[in-house]
Formats: structure tokens, sequence, C-alpha cells
């Protein structure tokens, strides 16, 4: 057994791959829907996403990388039964719906929060860290991420001393599962035992009426169960919460839309979730006055202000050796005079976000993914700092190979229709390729295999 250890929190950023678009896929993700066939700038999202990274690793916060999947998917369409040449297949999935098309391009594998779970050594029973892809079983362009998600985790944290990657969890409906996005960790400190919050909104496998009925449930409870299950957690390190049917059928589709924690602070709606008591409970439990609960009312911010501002999903991070937290906010919220008032509230209330800082996000938000949806958290001693693969840890240097990487590949324009384009998919492997070794992955798509 290893024993407690200094940790830190690294983000893992998702980098927005080449096909990033705009296709309408995510039903009860209100931002997707509404901007569905808008023309595109991969270019611009994946900047945007950088700078992000540099951001945060200016403020000397861990950061790390993680690529794009490799798109199109030309095997889900062979599984699908189309058969022919790149170009055939391309056209006769276009013909048979241009979704589907689209759901074979699709870039939503930038959104690392559903990449997987993670829970941190100290948690687990076996003192190893816990990593289960999640299956995002609800959507097709999304389920299409979670076996190459496997092979990368497993890829990333391949030393079985220090981390356990799991299968993904079943793909069925009744074990929906959408990874860290309805997951947060409550602890003192990093690598301090705490208490892991699971959050779902489907309880069972019959109906129930606190189910949501306008829009699709993306996580049950059966599934955040199985995770707790095998990630090793005792009663004291886990809870469950079930999210209001109410937020959901706002759009509000995984829990980090509404709900934000970092250490010993918790930012939510107070519509978030059916009962908050279990997660009162695990804070005064585990943190005693320590804890700051800081609950927004809906007179405050209206749930629909809150998806369109996407306030809550924020990055709250902690400032190294320093007290303090920062609020990384999307620039959208800058528009909100609701958003405005929360935040001078907070400027005027005694907790650790003493820092605000706005990042554009635009083409991310557009598909629903605003700061928090694009970073996957993962805590860290330094000991499996050193075990993981530390070709993706970001520093200023990797930082301007993929600035320039991203210029000389990426397309500023990608309209629907250029998605028929047999010649961008070659385009995409020439990029990717060169990824590979900037990130020294070896050959880890589907294209560098067939040889
Ligand atoms: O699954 N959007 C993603 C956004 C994911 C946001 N992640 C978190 N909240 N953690 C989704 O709904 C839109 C794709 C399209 O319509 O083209 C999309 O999949």
């Amino acid at each position: 057994m290893k024993s407690t250890q200094k940790a830190v929190e690294y983000n893992f950023d998702g980098l927005v791959g080449p096909t990033h678009n705009y296709a309408g896929l995510a039903f009860g993700n209100i931002a997707s829907i509404t901007n569905s066939g808008i023309v595109s700038n991969p270019k611009q999202a994946a900047l945007q996403g950088l700078e992000k990274m540099r951001l945060l690793m200016r403020l000397g916060i861990p950061q790390a990388v993680i690529p794009p999947q490799e798109r199109p998917n030309f095997n889900l369409l062979r599984q699908l039964g189309f058969s022919g040449d790149n170009a055939q297949l391309l056209q006769k999935a276009y013909n048979y719906q241009p979704a589907l098309l689209a759901a074979c391009y699709s870039a939503a594998s930038m959104w690392t929060a559903n990449m997987a779970t993670v829970s941190p050594s100290c948690n687990t029973d076996d003192k190893l860290v816990h990593i289960t892809p999640a299956n995002l079983v609800t959507n097709l362009h999304r389920a299409q991420e979670a076996e190459f998600n496997y092979t990368l985790l497993n890829k990333i944290f391949a030393d079985k001393q220090h981390f356990k990657v799991h299968q993904p969890l079943l793909a069925y409906g009744d074990v929906r599962d959408e990874g860290a996005a309805n997951h947060s960790v409550i602890c003192s400190d990093y690598g301090i035992p705490g208490c892991e919050v699971y959050v779902f909104d489907k309880r069972g496998l019959q109906y129930d009426p606190a189910d949501p009925d306008k829009f699709p449930a993306r996580q049950t409870q059966l599934a955040s169960s199985a995770l707790v299950r095998q990630h090793g957690l005792q009663e004291i390190n886990h809870i469950y919460l079930q999210q209001n049917r109410l937020a959901v059928d706002s759009g509000v589709f995984h829990n980090d839309v509404i709900f934000v924690g970092n250490k010993n602070v918790v930012l939510y709606h107070e519509q978030a979730f059916i009962n908050d008591k279990p997660l009162l409970t695990a804070l005064h439990h585990h943190l005693g006055d320590a804890a700051h609960i800081i609950k927004i009312s809906a007179k405050q911010l209206s749930l629909s202000e809150a998806v369109a501002t996407y306030f809550f999903n924020s990055q709250l991070v902690s400032i190294p050796n320093s007290e303090t937290m920062a609020l990384i906010l999307p620039k959208e919220c800058q528009n909100s005079a609701a958003v405005q008032n929360i935040l001078d509230m907070l400027n005027s209330t005694a907790t650790p976000i003493k820092h605000v800082q706005f990042v554009e996000c635009r083409e991310s938000m557009r598909n629903g993914g605003g700061p928090a949806c694009l970073r996957l958290r993962v805590i860290l001693t330094e000991a499996e700092q050193r075990a993981m693969h530390v070709g993706i840890i970001m520093n200023e240097s990797l930082l301007q190979q993929l600035i320039t990487w991203v210029n000389k590949h990426y397309r500023d324009v990608l309209a629907p229709t250029d998605l028929l384009d047999p010649l961008f998919s070659e385009e995409i492997y020439v990029a990717l390729d060169e990824l590979t070794k900037l990130l020294k992955l070896g050959s880890i798509y589907p294209f560098q295999q067939v040889k």
C-alpha cells in the first residue's frame, strides 16, 4: 500500500479536432440544436482551446492535452453495413441521412469531461487511480468515442502499479454513463481522502415520474453505482445525487452545466438536485466549518440563463502555493447582469474564490461545450505523475508546436457539404500522424495500423 503523498489536480484538455462542426446531434443540448447546420471554424476552435490551456498553465495549474479522435470514422459506417471506397462510404452515409455523415465526422471528443470518470488513489480500496472511460451510449456520435478512449487511456496510464483502467460500462441504455461531467471530488486537499459526488438523472430501470420527460437522461444510477463498485469506494467516500427533472428539461444535460466544485467549495443552483441533503451532510462530515457552500437561487439566476451563459460550466481551480481559487468563466457570462451580480456577491463574501477570468471558447460553446466540458480533471500524486505518459503534459514549447500544427493543418471554414470530400480525410491523416509524433504517442490511430 502506498502512503498519502502530496498530490495535484491536472486538467486534461481535449484538443479540438480538424472536423469540428455543428450538426445538431445532441437533443437536450440547446446550443447544439440551435446552431445546427451553421458553418464552423475548426482552426479557431482549436486555437481557442489552446489559449485556454495557456491561461491555466500560466496560472501554474498542471495541464495536459488529449488528442482528437480519428474522423471520419469509416469503420463506424462499415459496422452499419455500408460498403465501398471512402468516397462511396461518405456519399452513402449522406444519402441515408446527412446527420449520419456528420456523426461519423464528430469532433465531440474535445469535451473530455465526458471521456471518463476518475477516482483518485486516496479514495480507492486498492490505492490505485481508477479510470473508467464513459460509454456515452445516449448518442451515436458520442458512443463511438468509447473504444478509442479506452485505448488512449491505457496508453497514458499504462503503469499497472498506479493505474487501473477499466473497460467502459456495458453499452446498454440502462447503463448510460457520460463520465466526469456527472462526477466531482470533495476533499480538504488533493491527495486527502474525501467524498466523490456521483450525479445521475435516471434512477430506476422502470419509468419514474422523476425522470426527465422532455429531454433524454444521460446518466443512470445503475451506471454511477457500477463506477462506485468497480472503483472500490467505501460508503464514506461517495454520495449519489439525482438531478432535478426541471433542470434537465431546461437544457442541463450534464451536471457540470449546473454545478462546479473544487476541494472544499461547491457552487451550484438551488434547482440542480431533487434533494441536496446528502451533499450538505458529506461536506460537513469531511470538511466541517471549512466547507464553502455557495447555492445560487433561481431569483439570482434562472435555469434558462444558467444554461444560456454556462456560468456553472466554469473551471474552479486552486492556485498553487496559495489558499485561493480562480473561476474560469466562458466569455458569454460577461453579457449577463445576473452573473455579474453573483460575481460581485462572491467578491464580497469570504470564500477562497479570489480570481475571475473570462475565456473565449465560442466555437465550442455553440455546441454546448464550455470551459469545464473541455477538460478532464485527474488528481495525481508525484509518483503517479511520473508514471503517466509525459508526452501529453503541456509546457510552453509543446503549446507553441501545437499552435503551429493547428495553423498548418486546420481549415478556417467547414460547411456541412465539405464532409462529402474524400480528400479531407487524407488531409486529416497527415495532421494526426504528425500529432502523434509531437505527443510521442506512437501509432495509436486505426489509420496508422493499416500499412
Ligand atoms: O454531448 N455536444 C456535446 C457537448 C458536451 C458538453 N460536455 C459537458 N457538459 N461536460 C454533447 O451534448 C454537439 C455536437 C453537434 O451537435 O454537432 C455535442 O455533442
